[in-house]
């Protein structure tokens, strides 16, 4: 069977495996095309598990397009959420959905997701990408598919990198367990993950023994010969089963030999294409050499793609905020600002500090990319200190603990949603409640991580570092105030610390020169336009601040802090507004006096974090209401962040403006504020302002 009509069981289409290798190919070909639309992606992972998704979608699994939910489907679970394409792709060959739309992959709004999210898309099993939940999720549904006597079948794809995720050995216990022979799991064994090779970055071999010491069957099989995955498959599909809460078999592993990059000879077997999408020319080069150029549709694919994205932008365009000039990024000589990554200078630290042997950096498999590897790269002699743990967050983090009691100085890093939330209960018990030092890299936190989406996207990391004792934290505001906070972080500071940087370029606001000091808050005061952005203002330690009774003030932390100082110089423009922009780089411990004195002093107070509203708002707002400095005195608040919703897919910025965390949006809070202010509360406040 295959793709059937549920409501008749007549077959709607299968597939002789001629066929399935001609539609691998196609499938491929459609993936470069929608990589390259999307202009991000992962091609190495997905074009290794094409023929595989070729077999499952167009062959093997039970699935009627018309009716996705069809609860005798065959479950169809992408562990490796990055191989979102594949899952795409798979569901468009079939039927599901449309071959065109995909090429809206990674875009804003688009139900095709830089990872999948099985509310956007029928079809989609999960919303799945932080790796090593898949086989967790399917063990779930193939007990509930035992327990109501249902025959189908669960099938989980997996990346060899992800088995290193000791969740996923957890679920391994659990089908063997429970003795779920209707659970088949697919290892896509490419044997590079994001580092490199997945034997030097955390060795997962022997996974059949693996496997099979948790009472699994294991068959090994080449990955790209169709016919063997579809013997595989359909083995695994026809397998003698119990019957309906029987528990007699075993769960299934089919260990797929795959390339990756399979079918485009330069993106073969070589692990920089893990995360990156073709260009145009590559995109064609890969085309010609899979043989289906003139079958895939290049120009209306990206016609189409390029049509999506007109929407995307009028949409975007119409609900910004409108002032009377555009003052965007470097829209006008007096924007003008350089832009990098916050990243940047995290990476700078290690390197320059690296030569202390007390530190050690452990690696997560996403070491170039939030720079921890430039603690090593040009300092070979360093090699014996870097600790490549794999994709294991969570003994790594105890392991860090481990480090420090010897005495150690271990940094940890990766994406701040897997260093600060996947880990939570290691770093609260292992790291906080012993007052380990241990400095944690929470890296490309925000929305404005861009096209991977929701799930990669960390909005909460600050909650859950800011509510645990001992810990402080760090939000630098551009990449030079990055190094110091790492630099200050890693060699002054002792005890649980979590730093937290971006992914995407971001305007550099300071200088060597401009103070930084852990816990202490800076001012930042619009002063006349300058040659370029940065030169209008004025910065100084808000403890040597002498107030100048502004109108409001805006309190920010991170990347917003270059957003709070864009706002201010737009509230100057249009309103002639005097804003106090306070820079609260630390977060934790914060700077209580700085806080009651911004808001005594303009009586209102509006917070700006890229995250959802609370990290700072509500920490914020607990000072002030704590204050008796401030009793009796009224003070007008306006939060600015993530609005209690997941984040999307999109371009950075494009981010930005849909979450509404950009400048507009908090000179637009502001503006509203001070009416309020003017209007209702001149009086009192102004007396408050006096008294003081
Ligand atoms: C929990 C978690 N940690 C880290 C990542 C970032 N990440 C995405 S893909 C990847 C490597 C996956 O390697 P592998 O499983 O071998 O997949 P493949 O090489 O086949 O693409 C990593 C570390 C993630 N998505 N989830």
């Amino acid at each position: 069977m295959a793709i059937v009509n549920s409501k008749t069981g007549e077959v709607r289409r299968t597939y002789t495996i001629p066929e399935l290798k001609e539609q691998a190919r196609l499938l491929r070909g459609y993936n470069l095309v929608c990589l390259h639309a999307a202009g991000s992606g992962h091609a190495g992972g997905t074009l290794s598990a094409m023929d595989i998704t070729a077999a499952l979608y167009l062959r093997v699994a039970n699935h009627d397009p018309a009716d996705p939910d069809w609860p005798e489907r065959d479950r169809i679970i992408w562990s490796t959420g990055h191989k979102a394409p594949c899952l795409y792709l798979g569901l468009a060959f079939a039927g599901f959905c449309n071959k065109e739309d995909v090429s809206t992959l990674r875009k804003l709004y688009s139900p095709f997701q830089g990872h999948p999210h099985w509310l956007k898309l029928p079809g989609v099993e999960f919303s799945t990408g932080s790796l090593g939940q898949g086989l967790s999720l399917g063990v779930g549904q193939a007990l509930a598919l035992k327990l109501d006597g249902r025959r189908a079948k669960v099938f989980c794809i997996m990346g060899d990198g992800e088995q290193q995720e000791g969740s996923v050995w957890e679920a391994a216990m659990e089908a063997g367990h429970y003795h779920l022979d209707n659970l088949i799991g697919i290892v896509d064994v490419n044997r590079l993950q994001i580092d490199g090779k997945v034997a030097d970055v955390m060795d997962v071999e022997p996974l059949a023994d693996k496997y099979r010491a948790f009472g699994w069957d294991v068959v090994h099989i080449n990955g790209h010969d169709m016919e063997q995955v579809v013997m595989a498959l359909e083995e695994a599909k026809t397998r003698p089963q119990a019957g309906a809460g029987g528990h007699t078999g075993q769960p299934l592993v089919i260990l797929a030999d795959t390339v990756k990059g399979k079918g485009v000879s330069f993106m073969e077997d070589v692990a920089g294409w893990h995360g990156k999408s073709p260009n145009r020319e590559e995109m064609l080069k890969g085309l010609e050499e899979l043989g289906v150029q003139g079958q895939v549709p290049v120009e209306a694919l990206l016609e189409h793609a390029k049509q999506y994205q007109a929407e995307v932008d009028r949409r975007l365009d119409a609900k910004m905020p409108k002032f009377g000039a555009n003052y965007w990024w470097n829209a006008g000589p007096a924007m003008k600002a350089d832009m990098k990554p916050t990243r940047v200078g995290f990476g700078e630290s290690l390197a320059r500090n690296g030569g202390d042997p007390r530190i050690v950096c452990l690696g997560l498999d996403i070491s170039g990319s939030i720079t921890i590897s430039e603690f090593y790269s040009k300092h070979p002699e360093r090699k014996n200190r870097w600790l490549s743990m794999g994709i294991a967050e969570q003994s790594a983090t105890a392991a860090a603990a481990g480090l420090a009691k010897e005495g150690k100085l271990p940094v940890i890093g990766t994406y701040a949603t897997f260093a600060a939330a996947r880990n939570l209960d290691q770093i609260r018990t292992s790291i906080c409640y012993g007052q380990f030092n241990v400095l944690i890299a929470g890296a490309h936190g925000g929305v404005s991580v861009g096209p991977d989406g929701a799930t990669h996207q960390a909005l909460e990391d600050c909650f859950a570092m800011t509510a645990l004792p001992n810990m402080n934290v760090v939000v630098p505001c551009d990449v030079v105030e990055t190094e110091k906070a790492t630099t200050y972080l890693l060699l002054k500071h002792v005890g649980p610390k979590y730093i937290r940087f971006a992914r995407e370029a971001t305007p550099i606001v300071t200088t060597e020169a401009t103070p930084f000091e852990f816990g202490k808050a800076n001012v930042i005061r619009f002063r006349r336009e300058g040659e370029r952005f940065r030169e209008a203002f004025e910065t100084v330690l808000e403890s040597e601040y002498k107030s100048e009774n502004e109108d409001l003030s805006i309190i920010a932390c991170g990347p917003m802090v270059p957003e709070a100082m864009r706002a201010a110089f737009i509230l100057k423009k249009q309103f002639g507004f005097e804003t106090r922009v306070l820079n609260l780089h630390t977060l934790k411990p914060i700077d209580t006096a700085a806080l009651v004195r911004a808001a005594r002093d303009t009586g209102v107070v509006i917070t700006a974090e890229e995250h959802q509203i609370g990290a700072l708002a509500w920490r914020v707002s607990g000072v002030l209401t704590a204050s008796e400095a401030l009793y009796g005195m009224p003070v007008i608040t306006g939060a600015i962040g993530v609005q209690d919703r997941y984040g999307d897919s999109g371009a950075p910025w494009e981010l930005v403006k849909e979450f509404e965390v950009s400048a507009e949006h908090i000179a637009h809070k502001a503006a509203q504020l001070m009416e309020l202010k003017k209007k209702k509360l001149r009086i009192p406040l102004e007396m408050g302002v006096r008294k003081n």
